[in-house]
């Protein structure tokens, strides 16, 4: 069923606990923990407890939760001490964007000079 987790999907694993992450914040809604690779000082990923592919299939469906997930970036940002200095929100949609895990995830990035994107 949709939202429903999915046994072959690593973040609703570590969303079950069953697979070790470094959790910084956790809501009713939602998860962010560190990214296992990290591409800044800050990288985070802020993660719904339900399961959908990419982050606007979950705004399709859960609209309150899509937005659950980008206020938490902003809560963890200031957690993290990167809003005063900036920091860049990603949600990598599709292989040719380089997604690699189908389960929605917001990258919070911060702590360095981020280069413009667009
Ligand atoms: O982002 C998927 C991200 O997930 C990528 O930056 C690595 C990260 N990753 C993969 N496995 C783990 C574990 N186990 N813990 C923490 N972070 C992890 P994408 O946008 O799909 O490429």
């Amino acid at each position: 069923m949709a939202g429903e987790p999915q046994a072959d999907c690593l973040f609703c694993k570590i969303v079950a606990g069953e697979v070790p992450a470094t959790i910084v914040r956790e809501t009713e809604t939602t998860v962010a923990f560190r990214d296992i690779n990290p591409q800044a000082p800050t990288h985070i990923l802020v993660i719904p407890k339900v399961h959908y592919a990419n982050a606007l299939e979950l705004a399709a469906a859960e609209p309150a939760i899509a937005g659950d997930v980008l206020r938490e970036a902003g809560v963890v940002a200031t957690a993290e001490k990167v809003d005063t200095t900036g920091y860049r929100i990603v949600f990598n949609t599709g292989p040719g964007a380089g997604q690699t895990v189908f389960h929605a995830h917001a990258h919070l990035l911060g702590g360095r000079d981020l280069q413009r994107l667009v």
